[in-house]
């Protein structure tokens, strides 16, 4: 028999111009090809998506299925007939894969929350010297909301409570959030009056953080709920359980130990890597690990014992959220967002990458394989199948130990390293660390130091509004375009962006995080108040469990007055364009929740046009706040702009805002 050849079909390869927007992205994957080395927009050619997933109608949830449900290509005409084995609609099973999203996206941002709520009591309770308490005030506060006495009567006099006390009662009550038996979510308290109320009356107030989750699971199992408006209603007190409960705690506890962020300036993008220096890049979300290493790589003896192994120093950045965490609070630069975990081994010049938990691409073992670079898993839940990766496991109590071990072994690969290295020229400087107490101190002046100015900016239109842009990358989306394109076109339409995550990562690499990019990027009258209290058009909040802190940005908005009595009043919006994770499910779901008019790119929901309308048409009179989709980023900010516009015109401040327009083009006019 003659023998059969196989044909070997050349790899696809991406374009780097078709990949990303970012120019030092593109030179890296261009380099990638150079050197044969595969990643996800190499990927992302040859994998297809699964058109019947992408309408959200795929059943998997039994063994009879999966039961695939798409939409007929002429749509739905009269009743809709389709089932699933069980009789499960449509709408059913789209019901369910999206609230199971949330349950997933909830599980990740919560139990990182409950890691630093289990480090804050190891403090509290002295068990561990490696981290303090670092903000009393922001302890304070918690206490305050989480109904921890702050002061004693002490014969009729009432006298400020020991610290260590307030400490140890915070931690334990915070902790309680995740499991107690009784009673409702602490936290939720925080949002605005008549927003708790409307949670009260429709059900949806959080019991716990963990039990939402697990009646998620519950009630999306085989032959549980059938009703895509009670699974909603179930997704949506997971998300506020998430959102104003794991992710908010998380914030809060990190700040207390780790102090709240104030603005600060850094540099971002993959040229912040350092050829003569020992490059560990942290990568992944808990400044439980990344506040150590900054820490311990900053004692002289560590810089010494680099500089002996022929370095000139240690050169730290960040990917992924943990990148705006180090950002925020110590002004360590930002090495890139998501899609760029990959390019920075390919420089060739990462010595380690050490990641903990999420957004974390299996692929980056076979990149480090390709390089020197030792990829180091710390966190027991999250290790790799690859046996190329290191171990060690990262404990509070000998953080510090684990922390100088980690440091060591990437000094000791210094030397390893092949001769050619390629790292991209360019990164930018960039103004990150805005919180709500900052943003109250710059917006509302040193005076009032509330949001009463803003709110003022707002009445009078110099800032039409306000619009949260967050979220992931997707590499079936051009790498950053979108986030770019929609917070250029919302600055530009005088929309004030707050901003979080890989969005964040994407606005500082393109330079817009710096108070100069008004000037250039923004309308008239939000340039007129960036120049006035110096900030950026585009306000950096930090990673994604900071999420809760635009919520309770827009919270201090509403106490502030005048623009309503609840955040669905006032002319805000939300976005996340390029997002993948279920945890932008999550994030979409509780800003929607908390009465957000939230668009994203697409959604898994298209294959169900009557849920569809529900949670992107009739939610809105429900929660006065709604979910929407659009691929064209310009109509995507567009939608978000036609939304504040609207809210402002409800509010009766639309004339005002035309006032300051006209006021604007007869002083161009002169
Ligand atoms: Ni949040 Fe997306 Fe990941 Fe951060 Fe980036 S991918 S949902 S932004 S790093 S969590």
């Amino acid at each position: 028999m003659a023998e059969e050849k196989k044909k070997v079909k050349a790899p696809k390869l991406a374009d780097p111009i078709a990949s990303s927007i970012d120019v030092a992205s593109q030179e890296m994957i261009a380099r990638s090809h150079e050197l044969g080395v595969e990643t996800i927009f190499d990927r992302a050619l040859t994998m297809k998506q699964c058109a019947i997933g992408v309408q959200g109608t795929c059943c998997k949830n039994c063994s009879m299925g999966p039961c695939r449900l798409p939409l007929p290509k002429a749509g739905i005409e009269g009743e809709d007939e389709r089932k699933g084995l069980c009789g499960a609609t449509a709408n059913t099973i789209a019901a369910r894969n999206f609230i199971r999203m949330i349950a997933a996206g909830a599980a990740a941002h919560s139990d990182h929350g409950r890691g630093v709520a289990e480090v804050f009591l190891s403090v509290a309770r002295k068990e561990t010297e490696d981290y303090q308490i670092k903000d009393f005030d922001k302890l304070l506060e918690v206490a305050k909301y989480l109904d921890v006495a702050t002061t004693v009567e002490v014969d009729g006099e009432e006298l400020d409570r020991d610290m260590d006390e307030i400490a140890l009662e915070t931690a334990e009550i915070a902790l309680a959030q995740w499991g107690k038996s009784e009673g409702e979510l602490l936290t939720v308290k925080r949002a605005p009056k008549a927003r708790y109320e409307l949670w009260k009356k429709m059900g949806v107030i959080p019991r716990n953080i963990d039990r939402e989750i697990v009646e998620i699971m519950h009630r999306t199992h085989m032959g549980v709920d059938q009703d895509y408006k009670n699974l909603m209603k179930q997704g949506t007190r997971a998300a506020i359980a998430d959102g104003w409960g794991g992710s908010m705690l998380g914030t809060d506890l990190q700040d207390i130990l780790f102090g709240t962020p104030y603005p600060l300036q850094s540099e971002a993008n993959l040229g912040v890597m350092k050829a003569d220096h020992v490059n560990i890049i942290i990568h992944g979300h808990e400044p439980i690990l990344s506040e150590m290493i900054i820490a311990i790589s900053q004692k002289q003896e560590i810089i010494d014992y680099a500089k002996s192994k022929g370095a000139n120093g240690i050169q730290l950045s960040g990917i992924c959220c943990t990148a705006n965490e180090m950002l925020q609070r110590h002004g360590i630069p930002i090495c890139g967002n998501f899609l760029q975990q990959e390019l920075a081994i390919i420089t060739g010049a990462c010595d380690a990458m050490v990641v903990d938990i999420q957004c974390i691409m299996q692929n980056i073992a076979n990149v480090a394989n390709c390089f020197h670079t030792k990829i180091i898993t710390t966190h027991p839940i999250a290790r790799m199948e690859q046996d190329t990766t290191i171990h060690i496991e990262f404990d509070e109590h000998h953080a510090a130990e684990d922390a100088e071990r980690i440091i060591k072994i990437a000094i000791d690969n210094f030397q390893n390293r092949a001769a050619e290295i390629m790292i991209p020229k360019h990164k930018e400087p960039v103004v990150a660390g805005f919180g709500v107490e900052s943003t109250e101190y710059h917006l509302g002046g040193s005076f009032r130091g509330t949001y009463y100015t803003l709110n003022d900016n707002i009445i009078n239109g110099r800032v039409r509004g306000v619009a949260g842009v967050v979220g992931c990358n997707n590499a079936r989306t051009k790498h950053n375009r979108d986030h770019i394109t929609i917070c250029k076109e919302l600055i530009k339409n005088d929309v004030l962006v707050l901003t979080t995550g890989c969005t964040a990562i994407a606005c500082a690499t393109e330079g817009l995080l710096v108070p100069e990019a008004a000037a250039v990027y923004a309308g008239a009258g939000l340039s007129e108040v960036c120049e006035t209290v110096g900030i950026p058009p585009i306000l950096h909040l930090g990673s994604c469990v900071d999420n809760s802190r635009i919520l309770m940005a827009a919270t201090e908005v509403v106490k502030a007055g005048g623009l309503g009595n609840d955040i669905s009043d006032w002319p805000v919006a939300g976005s996340a364009p390029e997002w993948m994770s279920e945890k932008a499910i999550s994030i979409g779901h509780y800003f929607v929740a908390s009465g957000v008019y939230t668009v994203f790119s697409n959604l898994p929901i298209t294959g169900a046009p009557v849920f569809s309308d529900y949670i992107c048409k009739e939610f809105e009179n429900i929660y006065g706040g709604m979910w929407d989709t659009e691929q064209d980023p310009i109509k995507h900010a567009h939608l978000m702009i036609a939304h504040i516009d609207k809210k402002r015109k409800e509010l009766g401040i639309d004339k005002a805002r035309d006032r300051v327009m006209m006021d604007f083009a007869a002083r161009q006019a002169l």
